[in-house]
Formats: C-alpha cells, sequence, structure tokens
C-alpha cells in the first residue's frame, strides 16, 4: 500500500504587525515528526525567510541571531477593527506564489494546517479557499492555538477535521496512521534552515489570570531528555544556529529538566545560540543555573515582569516579585550576560491596569540597567482576564484578541504611544 501523501501548510499572517521573533509551526512539525517515515510529506511556509522570494530582499535579512521582518503587503482594516488607526496587512510570501505551488502538484490526501493567534485566523481562511479551489478532495485537518481556544469559532472555517487541545489520538484514528512517539518534529523538512525551536516540558505550575496554558496543558510535565537531545542533534545537522525555546515554563524543576539538558550540551561541545521569547521566571533563577544557561550558549533571556505593583501581581497570580527579578539580573549579569540582552516583558493595555503602575515598573526594570518590553496584552477567552474584557470588546469575534487593537480599545492611541515612546526612551538610556 502507498504511504499517504500529507501537506503541511503554515500559513500567512494577517495582522497590524509581525515580525519574526524565531517564529516556526512547532505544533504542526512534531505532529509530523510522529509520522515520518509512514506518509510523504510536502512543506509549505509563508512565513519562512530563508525562501528566495524573502531571502533575496536585503530588508527581510536576519540579525545575529537569525530574527528579521517579513514581507508584507498592506491591506484594508477588518471592518470591526476600522477605528484602528494602524495600517493592517497580510505578512508572508504572496498567495498567488501557493496558488501556482498547488496546480503544479499532484494533490495530497490530508492538509495539516498550523492555527496559531487567535486573531490570525484570516490567513487560515485564505489558505482553505485556495486548498478548496485547487484539491477539492484533499481532506482539511486544522490544529494548534486558536483551533485549540476557538472551538466554536474554527468551526466555520470550513476544515474536515479539527484537532483541539494536544491529545492527537483521535487524529492518528482519523489518518489511520501509528505514529511514532519518540520522533522528533520534521525539521528536515526544511530545504534550508536557520533557527529551531525546542520544547523540554508541557505546561506550567502557576495560574495566571490572563493566560490559556494551564487550562489547556495542565499540569507542568517534563518531555523525555533523550528525545530533546536528539531533536537538537537533528537541529544542528540541519544547519540551525538559533534556538528558541517554546516551553511556559523553561526554568521550573531546572535541576530534573534544563540543567541536564544544557550539561548534555556542554558535554557534546555543540555550539548553538540559545534564546528564550517566551517569558522565563525570574524566580527560579539561581547563581548556578545562570551559569550554566550563559555557558551553554544562551544568547537572549526575556523574563515576565508585566508589573512592579504588588497589588497586581497578587490579583493575576503572583507568579513573580521585583525582587525576585532583581536578583536575576544580579545573577545572570555576574554570570556573563550582557545587561542589554537581559529584557524585562510588562504588559500593556491590562484591564487591571488601574493597578498595574505600568510606568513606574518601566521606570523599575531600567533601574536595573535592563531592556524593557511592553507586551500588548492580548485577551483570552476562557480565561478570567479575557472574560472580564467582554466590557469593552465581543471576546466571540477574534480579531478583538488583536495585541495592537485591544490596548488603543482600552486607553487610546494616544496614551499607548505615550507610554511606547517612554520605553523607546528608557531603553536608549541605556544604550
Ligand atoms: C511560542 C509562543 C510564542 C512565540 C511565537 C510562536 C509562533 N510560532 O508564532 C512568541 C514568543 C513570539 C509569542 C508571542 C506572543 N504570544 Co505566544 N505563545 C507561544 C506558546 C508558548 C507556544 C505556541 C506554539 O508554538 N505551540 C505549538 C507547540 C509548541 O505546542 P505543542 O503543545 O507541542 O502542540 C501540540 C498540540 O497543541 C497540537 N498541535 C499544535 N499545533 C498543531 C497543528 C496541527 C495541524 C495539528 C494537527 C496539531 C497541532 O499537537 C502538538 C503536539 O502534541 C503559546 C502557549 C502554548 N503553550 O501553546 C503562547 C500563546 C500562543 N501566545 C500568546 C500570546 C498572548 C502572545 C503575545 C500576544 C504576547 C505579547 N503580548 O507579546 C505575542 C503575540 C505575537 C504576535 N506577533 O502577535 C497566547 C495566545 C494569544 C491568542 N490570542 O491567541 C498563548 C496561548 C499563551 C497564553 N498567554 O495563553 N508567542
Ligand atoms: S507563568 Fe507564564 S505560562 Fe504559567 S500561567 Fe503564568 S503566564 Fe501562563
Amino acid at each position: 500500500m502507498s504511504k499517504p501523501k500529507i501537506f503541511l501548510l503554515n500559513p500567512p499572517i494577517y495582522d497590524f504587525a509581525a515580525y519574526d521573533f524565531w517564529l516556526k509551526p512547532y505544533g504542526l512539525l512534531s505532529v509530523a515528526g510522529y509520522l515520518r517515515g509512514r506518509a510523504e510529506f510536502i512543506l509549505f511556509d509563508y512565513l519562512d525567510r530563508l525562501h528566495p522570494f524573502m531571502a533575496k530582499v536585503k530588508e527581510l535579512q536576519s540579525d545575529e541571531w537569525g530574527r528579521g521582518r517579513f514581507y508584507c503587503e498592506q491591506i484594508i482594516n477588518p471592518l470591526c477593527l476600522a477605528q484602528i488607526p494602524r495600517y493592517f496587512r497580510r505578512f508572508g510570501l504572496p498567495r498567488s506564489m501557493f496558488q501556482h505551488f498547488l496546480a503544479k502538484q499532484q494533490p495530497c490526501d490530508f492538509i495539516l494546517i498550523q492555527t496559531m493567534m487567535t486573531y490570525w485566523y484570516k490567513g487560515i481562511q485564505e489558505v482553505i479557499e485556495d486548498v478548496h479551489k485547487a484539491w477539492p478532495k484533499a481532506k482539511i485537518i486544522l490544529g494548534g492555538n486558536y483551533a485549540t481556544l476557538c472551538s466554536s469559532h474554527v468551526q466555520g472555517l470550513g476544515a474536515d477535521f479539527l484537532v483541539r487541545g494536544t491529545d492527537l489520538q483521535p487524529l492518528w484514528e482519523y489518518l489511520s496512521i501509528t505514529p511514532d512517539l519518540k520522533q522528533p518534529a520534521l525539521w528536515e523538512a526544511y530545504e534550508k534552515l536557520n533557527v529551531g525551536v525546542l520544547k523540554l516540558s508541557d505546561g506550567c505550575p502557576f495560574s495566571c489570570t490572563y493566560c490559556s496554558v494551564p487550562k489547556v496543558y495542565g499540569k507542568f510535565k517534563a518531555r523525555s531528555l533523550e528525545r530533546s537531545l536528539a531533536e537538537l542533534q537533528l537541529l544542528v545537522e540541519c544547519g540551525v544556529e538559533n534556538i528558541a525555546f517554546y516551553d511556559d515554563a523553561l526554568l521550573y524543576k531546572s535541576s530534573e529538566v534544563l540543567a541536564p539538558f544544557l550539561e548534555e550540551v556542554l558535554k557534546r561541545d555543540i555550539k548553538v545560540n540559545f534564546h528564550s521569547p517566551n517569558a522565563l521566571n525570574a524566580r527560579f533563577i539561581t547563581r548556578e543555573l545562570a551559569e550554566l544557561m550563559v555557558q551553554a550558549g544562551f544568547k537572549t533571556f526575556y523574563l515576565g515582569l508585566e508589573s512592579a505593583s504588588l497589588q497586581w501581581q497578587q490579583r493575576t497570580g503572583s507568579k513573580v516579585s521585583s525582587g525576585e527579578l532583581a536578583q536575576a539580573v544580579k545573577h545572570l549579569t555576574v554570570a556573563g550576560a550582557e545587561p542589554t540582552s537581559i529584557t524585562a516583558y510588562q504588559i500593556l493595555g491590562h484591564p487591571h491596569g488601574n493597578i498595574q503602575e505600568l510606568e513606574k515598573s518601566m521606570r523599575f526594570a531600567n533601574s536595573l540597567g535592563i531592556r524593557g518590553m511592553l507586551a500588548d496584552f492580548s485577551p483570552i477567552p476562557d480565561t478570567p482576564d479575557g472574560e472580564y474584557c467582554r466590557k469593552w470588546v465581543d471576546m466571540d469575534e477574534p480579531l478583538f484578541h488583536n495585541k495592537t487593537a485591544f490596548p488603543i480599545i482600552l486607553l487610546g492611541f494616544d496614551e499607548v504611544n505615550r507610554l511606547k515612546d517612554l520605553q523607546r526612551q528608557l531603553n536608549h538610556s541605556l544604550a
């Protein structure tokens, strides 16, 4: 019997802004990895900046750690976001390129589509429309964050099968394939690769009121070290120089998870740059862990502070305190990390902003000699803070979860600009 043909698709992004901050369709590649050798694969990644179309454009070149801008086209704002005074864009390879690609290929049996931010669903709509036209018989399967968090809305998109959450058993039954769960993600599907992703664990021990992770992933659980090391080896073989961790709680139980992994990296003399775009919890950064992270190749450190106000911290889950942030910065810099490679995230546009003391928090992070980054708030359905936002927006329309739009709706355009300018000035003062 011939192997089923599976098309892996990472759609374009429709948003006001998008930047390749080590973005990879990791869920999609992980699922494909489990099916390695049991199906034939074709990958089309609209966001692949090493695709010849984007690679030749000077402005889209990667920075020293593999990040960079996407090719984009300006489009009209969706009706419900018409009042937001920012340009709406479509990020990723041109649509015609995909249409030609489909026309040249023999139809596949299944199309697996990565869904990511809930407010990016217009990109999913676009690709489903094109696949339906070109290959009417192919079965369309959606999985990932949007399919999980917007389980009613996603039903209107016309997919044949939906994977919600992390249980993949129904998918294996639908595909009639037995997976090999020891396999790493299918990184070799890319012709050229310089950035990869790893995840050493699932879930998180905290319950922040603005976050969906506790509900979707449940308790913290370490992944197999052996499998993670095999994936690292594969990434190195594929030519990857920069690796971003997508863990939600990378530093939790580090003596059992991150530390043994990094020790093995040192033992095998593997030279890659590690990054943590998904915030690290400063509470767990000890002197020893900081040293190990720096030695093993961590180059950027993104720490989640969100607010230095004790009242706000307690109101939202007490994941970290200001003192713990200061202590972590000390450990990291003593271990040799450049202070400007350390960034504290702070939420902008949170519905309890009245107790957040954002400006004071920004100045606090700056006083530690580290950079600050405002993380625009995206209200997430089924989280306490997201549900509270029904006061301002229709949470059943995922476009209203947009992180650029929501802070403007809540605070106004001028206030958002004022705070962003202030953050720029504070960062500039460090240079
Ligand atoms: C990595 C990450 C990022 C990366 C980018 C990732 C990317 N490729 O775009 C970075 C750090 C840049 C980022 C940024 C942001 N993020 Co983020 N991020 C995540 C994180 C940690 C993982 C997402 C991911 O790749 N999952 C896929 C892999 C890693 O998961 P997996 O468990 O192995 O997947 C399994 C199943 O889910 C399933 N599956 C997954 N995908 C697929 C696909 C198919 C086809 C199938 C069949 C199955 C399947 O099978 C897998 C195997 O078991 C999630 C939290 C989470 N744990 O999911 C938040 C999350 C998606 N982010 C979130 C938020 C809030 C943000 C920010 C808005 C934060 C901010 N204010 O700056 C920004 C927005 C960026 C933007 N441009 O708009 C929210 C969602 C918001 C929303 N409305 O959708 C999440 C859910 C976290 C939360 N707080 O609840 N993020
Ligand atoms: S610590 Fe991070 S991942 Fe965990 S619940 Fe809080 S925001 Fe979510």
